[in-house]
């Protein structure tokens, strides 16, 4: 599995891999969910999947809250409320604390978690939306790698309907990333990576309603638009170990979900009182400015996300 680095230019030293917690891999041990095998390939390729979060009645469940949360906003859900929606949401409140997910990031990154951010990435049927090939860390301005992503399917995620792909093994180090801002890109600044991707080296992530994936935060990885005559809608959540710092911009929040925080490197978030309760949406809006301030720092546009966003 390599990366084309051809064109490389390297942005940043060669990353450190997250270390598995004590008792969670490396030591022969069986973790809460992951045996010791499976974290030690998630530390070698920057990916594991599929792991089984909720059962198909479960996932068709969320699936059909989702879609009315979709109808309470006309149709689609605005970028900014997709951005961290578990503040605004009691339902996604749940879900980025629920213990099948939760019990597989201790696995890797150890038993105190943040929520740091969360999105949908949702494709209708036959849409040309895509995402390009970057990696996550590259605007988060976050102090460390340890940095894992769940990311849940709501539907099915297959080649047919723009699955995630991944490269694994390229989570060793940040490579360069050019803005795009492409209409149909899903990513907030449309960047995309200043490597080539050998197509050989490449891993569709394919899961069933109700299964996750975990990437690491440097992992290349990417989207296809959705050929498929139904939709692929999927619920990525970023969480980090409470020793990681915003190093980017103002002091930011994020929602404590297990065990305890001895570092006080973010303002802890409460749930949302009730669905869009105003309290809640105030909040929110705070919070989101100051996240989008770090997101979007050195952009040339304001983006998806940015100024001028629906709210
Ligand atoms: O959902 C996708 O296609 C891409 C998701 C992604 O880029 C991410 O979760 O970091």
């Amino acid at each position: 599995m390599k990366l084309v680095f051809s064109n490389e230019k390297t942005t940043a030293p060669r990353a450190a891999q997250a270390k598995a917690p004590q008792g969670a891999g490396g030591d022969g041990t069986v973790g809460k969910v992951l045996t010791s095998a499976q974290v030690d390939a998630y530390q070698r390729d920057g990916i594991h999947f599929p792991v089984d979060v909720v059962d198909r009645d479960e996932a068709a469940t969320l699936l059909a809250r989702f879609e009315a949360t979709e109808r309470a906003h006309g149709g689609r859900i605005p970028p900014r409320i997709n951005q961290k929606p578990h503040l605004l949401y009691p339902w996604i409140a749940e879900l980025v604390r629920h213990p099948r997910i939760l019990d597989a990031v201790e696995d890797v990154i150890g038993p105190d978690v943040l929520c740091w951010s969360a999105q949908f990435f949702s494709k209708n049927a036959r849409d040309p939306s895509f995402v390009s090939w970057h990696q996550d860390g590259t605007y988060w301005g976050l102090s460390s790698p340890d940095v894992i992503t769940a990311w849940v399917a709501l539907t099915p995620s297959n080649l047919e309907n723009g699955c995630m792909q991944v490269v694994p093994g390229t989570q060793v180090r940040q490579v360069e990333h050019v803005d795009t801002f492409a209409e149909t890109n899903l990513l907030s600044r449309g960047q995309e990576i200043q490597v080539e991707v050998d197509p050989a080296t490449v891993v569709p992530v394919v899961l069933k309603a109700g299964q996750m994936s975990l990437h690491h935060v440097l992992i290349v990885h990417g989207s296809e638009p959705n050929t498929a005559d139904y939709r692929r809608i999927g619920f990525a959540i970023r969480y980090i170990p409470t020793h990681v710092r915003q190093l980017a911009g103002p002091r930011e929040s994020a929602t404590l979900v297990r065990g305890t925080d001895r570092h006080g490197h973010f303002d802890l978030e409460p749930p949302p009182e009730s669905e869009m309760h105003p309290d809640a949406v105030a909040r929110h809006a705070a919070i989101v400015d100051r996240q989008l301030a770090i997101l979007y720092a050195g952009a040339a546009k304001p983006g998806k996300l940015g100024a001028g966003a629906a709210r």
